[in-house]
């Protein structure tokens, strides 16, 4: 038989698994209401395929688990931090690096340093804790993505792209005075895990040059935005993942990193920069926030297994099977007509809930509902991103409306196999006959920060 096209499989075998717990449909119908109908509030032994988010979540290798046995846990100067450093500036290309406990912790020192009271921070499309960060150092964030990125049918193959005009209608309006710096994610989380272009990064850097508004990037899922630039923009194709990841931060004057997505760890982040001001003031703060500055709340077994992430996450055969891995399942999904946002991102597929239950009105929670009747259905935990992961508007109080509606299926990379997608798959096909019995949702706890983490919900009758 002539085979027509050869097949691709994972890079690694396995070495060590990890169990899964079977439950019935009556277990799970009571984990959920036990938890308000917020995936996030499942205890994970009752989840059979975690899908929740790819942060943290990762399977280490035996190189990484190898130098876990490396930690030099000394308060101060620990070898590991040193090793890190050299790492950072060796793949990202910036000289100075304060460590941090995970994003978020870098995110508040950024943040901190920054932004003054009264100040705007553009980007392309809002992350959650990203921008709370900036709003609690007295910023707002405006957003000057392009608008293809809020409409998930569009198939622009960078739909992370920063919209000039936007950006200097923004700047016309408050001053560029009033602008610290531009906020650059690669990829962008929640328009799907969109890439933005090389070609758009240098545009909005002379753009930013001629304004004197400096860049900095969210580099956390960057060899992932890498990889879409060598497979979609024009002159990337003989490049290495690793000399397009240095281009890409050369733009730069700094960049904040959830270690625990491309780097390949269970915790950790890092703030790193070319500015040494910044550096020496954030090398200050960390010891106030996380922890003395060569080790900023990580063990020095943490940073050495990120260290050696770092040198894995480049590596093609990994990062083409981690983003094939989501290609497979996304495309079964068009396939059977399910709708998601398109072009398939990098680290997750999206099920667009405004089209998936057209019958349930924003207000009473789409994407909530369906991850909770993915979770009944068949034990899959995913994530609502949508109006509750936007929040409330913090003038008026009223929640944000986002365009859009979506469930998140995330996955962690070198975990799942190919039967664990089908599986995925098929749970989210008989969830889609059902889904004009599905009823919505009503809040009935919000907390206030980062409601989405923490909210409950009840069934509509
Ligand atoms: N992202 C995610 O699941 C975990 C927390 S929100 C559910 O996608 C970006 C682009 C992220 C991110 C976390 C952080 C914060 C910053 N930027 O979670 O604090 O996707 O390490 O990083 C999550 P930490």
């Amino acid at each position: 038989m002539k085979i027509k096209k050869r097949s691709w499989a994972e890079p690694f075998k396995i070495k060590v698994v990890e169990p899964l717990k079977m439950t019935s449909k009556e277990d799970r119908i009571k984990s959920i209401t036990l938890a308000g109908y917020n995936t996030f509030l499942l205890k994970s032994e009752d989840v059979y395929i975690d899908l929740l988010t790819d942060s943290g979540t990762s399977a280490m290798s035996d190189y990484q688990w190898a130098g876990m046995m490396l930690g030099d846990e000394a308060y101060a100067g620990s070898k590991n931090y040193y090793y890190l450093e050299d790492n950072v500036k060796k793949y990202y290309g910036f000289k100075y690096l304060v460590p941090t406990h995970q994003g978020r912790g870098a995110e508040h020192l950024v943040s901190k340093i920054l932004i003054k009271p009264g100040d705007y921070i553009p980007g392309n499309m809002y992350f959650t804790t990203t921008r709370l960060h900036q709003e609690l150092a007295g910023g707002t964030f405006v957003d000057v993505i392009i608008d293809e990125a809020h409409d998930p049918e569009n198939e622009h193959p960078f739909k992370g792209n920063i919209d000039i005009k936007k950006l200097d209608k923004l700047v016309k309006e408050v001053g560029a005075k009033k602008i610290p710096y531009i906020s650059v994610a690669a990829t962008v989380n929640m328009a799907g895990g969109q890439p933005i272009s090389m070609q758009n990064i240098r545009e909005v850097k002379e753009y930013c040059d001629r304004q004197k508004i400096k860049m900095w990037c969210d580099a956390t899922r960057a060899v992932e935005n890498a990889y879409f630039i060598k497979i979609r923009e024009k002159g990337y194709a003989d490049k290495s993942i690793e000399e397009i990841l240095l281009e890409m931060c050369t733009y730069f004057e700094g960049i904040w990193v959830s270690a625990k997505k491309d780097c390949l760890v269970n915790i950790g982040g890092f703030f790193a920069t070319r500015n040494k001001k910044v550096f020496e003031e954030g090398r200050n703060l960390v010891v106030v926030y996380e922890g003395l500055h060569t080790y900023g709340g990580l063990a020095g077994r943490d940073m050495e297994a990120m260290a050696r992430g770092i040198e894995e996450m480049v590596q093609l055969d990994h990062i083409k099977a981690r983003i094939g891995q989501v290609e497979y399942i996304g495309n079964l999904l068009l396939k059977a007509k399910i709708p998601i946002v398109k072009p398939i991102g990098g680290h997750a597929i999206f099920l667009n809930a405004k089209k998936f239950l057209p019958h349930i009105p924003q207000i009473q929670f789409p994407a909530q509902t369906l991850a909770a009747e993915i979770y009944i259905d068949s034990g899959v935990r995913s994530m609502e991103r949508g109006i509750v992961s936007a929040g409330r508007n913090k003038v008026t109080g009223d929640h944000n409306y986002p365009k859009l509606e979506l469930v998140r299926l995330t996955f962690p990379r070198r975990v799942y196999t190919q039967a664990h997608m089908d599986v995925t798959y098929e749970s989210i096909c008989e969830v889609y006959d059902k889904r004009k019995s599905i009823k919505g949702l009503k809040m009935i706890y919000e907390p206030k920060y980062l409601r989405f983490f923490q909210a409950r919900f009840e069934r509509l009758k």
